[in-house]
C-alpha cells in the first residue's frame, strides 16, 4: 500500500551540511520526498513533537538538541513507506545500526542520530498535520 510517513533531518545532520546525502539515501531506497521544509523548531514545537517521551530521563536534553539549530521537515511517499523508512534509517543507537542506513553512516550519538521517523502510520498522520496542510504535500 501506498503510504506517507513524516521525517525530520536533525540538528547534527544539518549543522555537517548533511541535508543532501540523507536525500539521496531516501531516494535511493525508493521513497519520494513530496514535501519538504526547513525550518528551527520552537520549544513548544518539540515539546509538542516528542510528547510521548515527557517523563523519559532525556526529554529536556530531546527538547534542547532539536531546538538547537535548523531541522529539514520532510513527507515520504511510497509503498508501505513506514515501516521502510524505519528500516532506511536504522536503529535509535547508531552503534546498533545495520551497514548502509542512515544512523549507521552519519549518526553522531543515540541523542544525536540525525533522523527521525514515525514508527507507525497513525502516528506519521499526526506528525504530518503538525508541520504541513494538504497543499503543501505534492505527490
Ligand atoms: P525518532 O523518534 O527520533 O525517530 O527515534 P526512535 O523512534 O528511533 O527513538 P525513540 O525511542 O522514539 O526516541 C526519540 C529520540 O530521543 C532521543 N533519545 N535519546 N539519550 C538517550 O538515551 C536517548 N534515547 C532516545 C533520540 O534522538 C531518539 O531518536
Ligand atoms: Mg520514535
Amino acid at each position: 500500500m501506498t503510504e506517507r510517513t513524516f521525517s525530520i533531518i536533525k540538528p547534527d545532520a544539518t549543522e555537517r551540511n548533511l541535508t543532501g546525502k540523507v536525500n539521496a539515501v531516501i531516494e535511493d531506497a525508493g521513497l519520494r520526498i513530496v514535501a519538504q521544509r526547513r525550518i528551527r523548531m520552537t520549544r513548544q514545537q518539540a515539546e509538542t513533537f516528542y510528547e510521548v517521551h515527557k517523563e523519559r530521563p532525556f526529554f529536556g536534553e530531546l527538547v534542547d538538541f532539536m531546538t538547537s539549530g535548523p531541522v529539514v521537515v520532510q513527507v515520504l511517499e511510497g509503498e508501505g513507506a513506514v515501516a521502510k523508512y524505519r528500516e532506511v534509517m536504522g536503529a535509535t543507537n547508531p552503534a546498533q545500526a545495520a551497514d548502509g542506513t542512515i544512523r549507521k553512516l552519519f549518526a553522531k550519538s543515540v541523542g544525536e542520530n540525525s533522523v527521525h521517523g514515525s514508527d507507525s502510520l497513525e502516528n506519521a498522520k499526526i506528525e504530518i498535520a503538525q508541520f504541513f496542510t494538504d497543499a503543501d504535500i505534492v505527490g
